[in-house]
């Protein structure tokens, strides 16, 4: 199921033009537009759910694995020494966006590259 008037389903669908990092049949993977770090990237499901516990089995199954699999491209692609996967449910907890969506953020070697991630 898509939400029409949701934001993700229309990028994650490509209805709206966005920094696309990987795509497959289930997900879009996008450059955030407010990053946290050099990097910064959301990984969206096509099908819109609202938080993790609307998820459905298949992309319960396969979201943590290609979190994994992220985070492994970005310390080849960027350099970055470590990534945080960040991930939030309910407007009290720093939700934004009421579709599903995993934070991949990088983390470099020396420092912050200018990391400014605070919940919500
Ligand atoms: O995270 C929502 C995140 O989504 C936040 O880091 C900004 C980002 N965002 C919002 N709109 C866009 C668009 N249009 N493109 C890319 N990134 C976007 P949350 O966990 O819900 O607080």
């Amino acid at each position: 199921m898509k939400d029409k008037d949701c934001i993700f389903c229309k990028i994650a669908n490509g209805e709206i033009p966005s920094a696309t990092i990987y795509e497959d049949e289930d997900f879009r993977v996008i450059l955030d537009l407010g990053p946290a770090s050099r990097g910064h990237a959301l990984i969206l499901p096509k099908e819109h759910f609202k938080d993790v516990c609307e998820l459905d089995e298949k992309v319960a199954a396969r979201v943590l694995p290609l979190a994994a699999k992220i985070g492994a491209a970005m310390k080849e692609a960027l350099g970055c020494a470590g990534f945080n996967l960040v991930q939030n449910n309910g407007a009290e907890a720093g939700q934004t966006v009421f579709h599903f969506h995993v934070h991949v953020i990088p983390r470099y070697a020396g420092g912050p590259e200018m990391v400014t991630w605070e919940p919500g």
